[in-house]
């Protein structure tokens, strides 16, 4: 297999420093370097990145920026943030950061600025946010609003859903929040339980407006509303949507002044800061929801702009890399002390798998090296009773970031303490760990010291701030869709597209008739018509 890798200068020095650094370990580096955890340290913009307990060296990041420098990041970025068609297999320019740019900067896309609209619809988001919070916003029948609704899946749920529990601490709880996504009824079944039609609002958020959950379950919507209802003319005081199809929007009967578009150059998984923002924004109010977007747009800035060696989001990505292409490792963990983070993790599922997992570089070629990582997690002190045996002395590699705050939103000081004291406890644990003399020396029965022994070399980052925020929420979102673009641009694979969804969808489409004609002759292989068979029982 071809490594278009291979021949980078970069590349192939990375693979002889490996050699060195593969059985290098961290009590090593941390005792001949004094300074290490200084080193290895940036604080800027409010977050304290240490990423000193990681398998490298000086020269290790020196290579790894070299890396980033040869396969072109700066222009890539340039190429990015000014609108250029990066997203090669869809033609189209990527520019979620635009979406959080303060209204005077210009950034063109065929020939049109497009700062201006967006800022046309965010104005129109906050009044129509406003009016629901108020209470001036009817429903059909007279009465205010109580419960919001959001129908949407994949990119169009899991920013909404994430940042609706991130920042719940901040949102209004005289609404309730809901959120369906899954095409299975017992997803909208539960979230319409005890609701009130006269009293719930339906946010149809869909960049496509054609995506088969998102319209069987808004069709339900519709249905279950006018149950109650029974006239047409309340799906304007009940529907609203997202979406960048206006035709399709109003042919289902919602009317366009109550859609909030936006652009094709708006990916689904980098869309929360798009109109698909609304449920967040009635949640928390258009003041935290700007100052969200500000805290994005100051990461945006941070990524554009800063040194790679002193770059967050540079820094996060080559890690990576590191520990993807050179040290075999398969997944990376994202570990939230912060209960309220509980779906970020699930968040960047989506963001990292569906920009990273691909195995064809931009010129169609097989990469002939590993890419996108499986991202995986949990909210702190939970995973520690479940899965952090397998990380602290199972036998593979996993990276973890572990993500906290100093202040806690809640008054109850000793929490925070056990709870911050628990993810610094982990970092050291997994860095050092516990020889076989310092477990002998407790006394443990020789029988038992293997058992005891914690290998530590286990490598993380640690990224402390000082509040969960509605701004560092931003900051951290888009610390990631950055280092995932970083990644990206280093593997030469396309992080904008998302080919691989297709082949179910379509083939799940030929079985649905397959299911309700049970005469229909069935052509497929043996397992796949068995399994038609007992469904059709
Ligand atoms: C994300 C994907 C995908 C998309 C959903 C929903 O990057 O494109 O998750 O967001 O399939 O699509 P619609 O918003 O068009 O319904």
């Amino acid at each position: 297999m071809t490594n278009p890798l291979t021949p980078s200068p970069a590349w192939k020095l990375l693979e002889e420093h490996f050699r060195e650094m593969k059985n290098t370990s961290l009590r090593s580096l941390f005792s001949e370097d004094n300074n290490r955890g200084e080193r290895f340290l940036i604080e800027n913009l409010g977050i304290l990145f240490d990423f000193s307990k990681h398998r490298i060296s000086t020269k290790t990041l020196e290579l790894l920026v070299q890396l980033a420098e040869e396969r072109g990041l700066a222009e890539k970025t340039r190429a990015m943030f000014s609108g250029e068609k990066i997203n090669i297999t869809e033609n189209r320019a990527v520019l979620h950061t635009a979406l959080r740019a303060p209204k005077g900067l210009v950034i063109m896309v065929d020939g049109i600025n497009v700062v201006p609209e967006i800022h046309e619809v965010l104005e129109r988001m906050a009044g129509f946010a406003n009016s629901i919070r108020s209470g001036a916003w009817k429903g059909f029948t007279g009465k205010p609003i109580r419960s919001v609704v959001n129908i949407g899946i994949g990119g169009s749920d899991l920013g909404p859903v994430m940042a609706y529990e991130a920042l719940k601490f901040y949102s209004d709880r005289n609404i309730t929040f809901r959120f369906v996504s899954n095409i299975d009824g017992n997803d909208f079944a539960e979230a319409v339980k005890n609701l009130d039609p006269e009293e719930t609002l339906f946010i149809v958020a869909s960049k496509t407006f054609t995506t088969l959950e998102t319209m069987t379950n808004a069709r339900t919507a519709r249905q279950w509303l006018l149950d109650k209802l029974a006239d047409d003319r309340a799906i304007a005081r009940h529907f609203v949507a997202l979406s960048t199809n206006e035709e399709l929007v109003t042919r289902f009967g919602i009317d366009a002044g109550n859609m909030f578009g936006f652009w094709d150059w708006v990916g689904g998984r980098y869309s929360m800061t798009s109109a698909i923002g609304l449920s967040t924004m009635i949640a928390i109010g258009p003041d935290n929801y700007s100052d969200m977007l500000a805290g994005f747009h100051e990461m945006d800035e941070h990524f554009r702009t800063a040194p790679f060696d002193r770059n967050i989001p540079v820094i996060m990505a080559l890690l990576g890399i590191w520990y993807i292409d050179f040290f075999g490792a398969q997944t990376q963990a994202v570990l939230p002390y912060e209960n309220y983070l509980k779906r970020f993790p699930a968040y960047l599922q989506q963001l990292t798998m569906e920009s990273a997992g691909k195995h064809v570089t931009l010129d169609g070629e097989n990469t002939g090296y590993d890419t996108g990582a499986v991202y995986w997690g949990e909210p702190g002190t939970n995973g520690q009773h479940s899965f952090y045996q397998l990380i602290h002395q199972g036998t593979m590699l996993i990276p973890c970031d572990f993500i906290g705050f100093r202040r806690a939103l809640h008054p109850l000081p000793l929490h925070q303490d056990y709870l911050i004291a628990n993810m610094i406890a982990q970092g050291e644990a997994l860095a050092f760990g516990k020889t076989a003399e310092e477990v002998r020396g407790e006394g443990v029965a020789e029988n038992l010291v293997a058992h005891k022994v914690f290998e530590g070399n286990r490598p993380s980052s640690t990224f402390f701030m000082e509040k969960l925020t509605p701004a560092n929420l931003g900051k951290l979102v888009a610390m990631y869709e950055h280092a995932v673009f970083t990644q990206s641009v280093v593997w030469g694979i396309n992080a904008f597209d998302q080919m691989g969804v297709e082949l179910g969808k379509v083939l799940a489409m030929k079985i649905i008739p397959e299911l309700q004609e049970k005469g229909k002759l069935l052509e497929h292989d043996s397992s796949t018509n068995n399994l038609i068979g007992y469904y059709r029982g």
